[in-house]
């Protein structure tokens, strides 16, 4: 299904290897792995994109080590010719969700699970700019696709204090260990947490194949709101077997597992952990909102625009995923929303999330599903869904 564009791995790794050896672990450079691929957006295109008022982008300007400036978008385009010829970078978030020919970039890394992913963002520099040395806390495949740019990586640094007061996050302390100059094609994946800085040599384009890795901290506020939403009121305190208190102000020890212990009936809600996921998983950023069409459709036109051979595909900003639960059903999450889907099998909850088209052929045979009807009409009249010709 997923044809087209491969990795090309070193001599000796495939992804079998990649996944075990350096996935998370190790930082490995590919030469020439994406040769194939003809990034298809000059430097002014992106500049063009930076100035869109609903597209994130920044521009940094690195004037010595220390010194540093950062600027948000949109910018006017005026601004591009103001800058000088050297030291500065242009950055634009998720280019994937906007340009589909920009998206296909992810199809080489399609042996990551597609909800792992978080976007494709691609930099232009001129000479000599940078974003400084820094750390990131999430997985990066760094695609080189115009010009050449040094990079240098310190795998494990001892500290990770940052220069106080700037407006970026820059190291610093930074001791490299290896060192190379890529060039289009060639890319280089390094796991969180390795300390790395990437200085153009000349002009240059990288597209930065990002994935997310939200905290400990973010995944169990969105848990514990999840949970507060489906508790009921009306469970209390409880108090264990009680003694006659000697002493009326000492709070038992015991009286905390025993807290737990009911706390831990929702906590360890196995029902609850799945969805939860699914939904967190699928969330969609806050600033991508997907707008819902104009008029909402009935199950009857869904049904008649499949049946004239019309598609369905995902809006872009949208994810997918599903799960089997062990428990005999079948979820589908889209964008943070959970259906209980009854009697689709795995294979079409893998096209639904996954394929780039929908036709009426795919969604054979449950196309006359009612409650499957109802769930499409409902994925389309929230804008997750839309009617395609092609
Ligand atoms: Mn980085």
């Amino acid at each position: 299904m997923m044809n087209g564009m491969k990795l090309r791995f070193p001599e000796g790794i495939d992804t079998e290897t990649f996944l075990r050896d350096y996935w998370q672990k190790r930082p490995l450079l590919m030469r020439g792995a994406l040769t194939e691929y003809d990034f298809p957006l000059e430097p002014e295109e992106l500049a063009g994109l930076a100035c869109e008022e609903e597209i994130e982008s920044r521009l940094v300007i690195g004037h010595d080590r220390y010194r540093w400036e950062l600027h948000h978008g949109p910018f006017d385009e005026s601004r591009f010719s103001e800058l000088p010829e050297s030291r500065w970078t242009l950055l634009v978030q998720d280019v994937d969700k906007y340009l589909p020919e920009v998206a296909r970039l992810l199809e080489p890394f399609r042996f990551i699970p597609s909800w792992r992913f978080d976007d494709v963002m691609i930099s232009y520099a001129v000479p000599g700019g940078s974003v400084g040395p820094h750390i990131d806390t999430y997985d990066v495949f760094l695609v080189q696709g115009m010009g050449r740019r040094r990079w240098q990586i310190q795998p494990h640094p001892t500290r990770d204090a940052l220069i106080p007061d700037l407006p970026v996050r820059i190291l610093s302390e930074f001791e490299p260990e290896q060192e190379w100059v890529v060039e289009p094609g060639d890319v280089l994946y390094l796991p969180p947490g390795v300390a790395h800085w990437g200085i153009a040599e000349e002009a240059c384009m990288s597209w930065s194949v990002g994935l997310r890795a939200p905290s400990h901290q973010e995944m169990l506020d969105s848990f514990t709101n999840f949970l507060l939403e489906r508790m009921p009121e009306a469970e209390h305190y409880r108090d264990p077997p009680l003694p006659p208190a000697k002493q009326p102000a000492r709070i038992p020890a015991d009286v905390v597992p025993h807290t737990f212990n009911e706390l831990d009936r929702w906590l360890q809600d196995e029902r609850l952990r799945q969805r939860w996921f699914g939904s967190f998983v699928t969330e969609v950023k806050a600033h991508l909102a997907i707008e819902p069409p104009a008029e909402p459709l009935s199950k009857g036109e869904i049904l008649h625009h499949l049946r004239q051979g019309g598609l369905l595909k995902r809006h872009p900003f949208s994810h997918f995923a599903w799960m089997e639960t062990g428990a005999g059903e079948c979820l589908l999450f889209a964008c943070g929303d959970i259906y209980e889907t009854s009697g689709l099998s795995p294979d079409l909850l893998e096209t639904l999330c996954s394929a780039d088209a929908i036709d009426e052929e795919a969604l054979t045979p449950c196309i006359d599903d009612d409650s499957f009807l109802n769930t499409l009409t409902e994925l389309v009249n929230l804008g997750y869904l839309e009617l395609a010709h092609e």
